[in-house]
Parts: structure tokens; sequence; C-alpha cells
């Protein structure tokens, strides 16, 4: 499958340097930064620093270096922010995709959610 990658994105531009962040972590292969429009009192935005459109366009093209950065970089940012099963009480991982999943910005990211109960998934 073919994924078109759109340089300009937002995001693309945060790992560019072009415009701030509010950084929690990174490593070499993928940058956690707060959500600009927070959903939970913790929401962080965990990106690859790889040029991939999706969830899926991730999934499939990404190395195993890249998927386990990023993977890591979630579990580093869950535990720093005292929402991870050994330090809080749990937290939700999202990622929207397409215009059915309702994505806005077409660069890969997970959607870091904790702090409070997020509710039920439905409605
Ligand atoms: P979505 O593509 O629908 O999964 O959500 C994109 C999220 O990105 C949304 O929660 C708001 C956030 N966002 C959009 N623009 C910026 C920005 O310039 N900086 C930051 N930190 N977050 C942004």
């Amino acid at each position: 499958m073919a994924f078109t990658y759109d340089d300009s994105n937002i995001f693309a531009r945060i790992l560019r340097g072009e415009i701030p962040c509010d950084k929690v972590a990174e490593n070499d292969h993928a940058l956690a930064f707060r959500d600009i429009a927070p959903k939970a009192p913790v929401h962080v935005l965990v990106i690859p620093k790889g040029k991939y459109v999706s969830f899926d366009d991730f999934a499939a093209n990404a190395a195993e270096g890249e998927i386990a950065g990023l993977m890591r970089l979630c579990a580093e940012v869950c535990a720093a922010e005292g929402i991870g099963l050994e330090e809080g009480q749990g937290f939700r991982a999202i990622s929207n995709a397409g215009s059915h999943g309702v994505q806005e910005v077409p660069h890969f990211h997970l959607h870091i959610m904790g702090g409070a109960p997020m509710g039920p998934m439905s409605g």
C-alpha cells in the first residue's frame, strides 16, 4: 500500500524545529510532547521521527528499531507522568487513522492520556 507523506504537516514542522513544542521525552526514533489541546490531565503525543502518515503506515513499513523506539518512549512517558500501572492508575493510548478515525495531523502519533478516569469508549 502506498502512503503519501506531506512534509508540511504540523508535526513535521515540530520535528524540524520550525515551531516549538512542550517536549516530555525523546530518543533516537521518537519524540513525545504535550498536546496543544489536552483532553485529559496528562495528554502526551508520541510520534516517530521518521515520515509515516498513520498507524498502519508505521506498523507496515517502519524498521523494528523505530517501532521499539516509539513503544519504549511511550513506556518512559507513562512512568515519568505517573500514569503507568507501576506508578499510577492507568491510561489510554489511541491512534486516530484516516477520515473515519478522524485523524487531523497526517504524521503517525499515539495519544497517551491519563491522570483521571477516561470513561467508556462507546458514546
Ligand atoms: P488527531 O490527528 O486527530 O489524532 O489529533 C491531533 C492532535 O494534535 C490534536 O489533539 C491536537 C494536536 N495538535 C495539533 N496541532 C498541534 C501543535 O501545533 N502542537 C501540539 N503540541 N499539538 C497539536
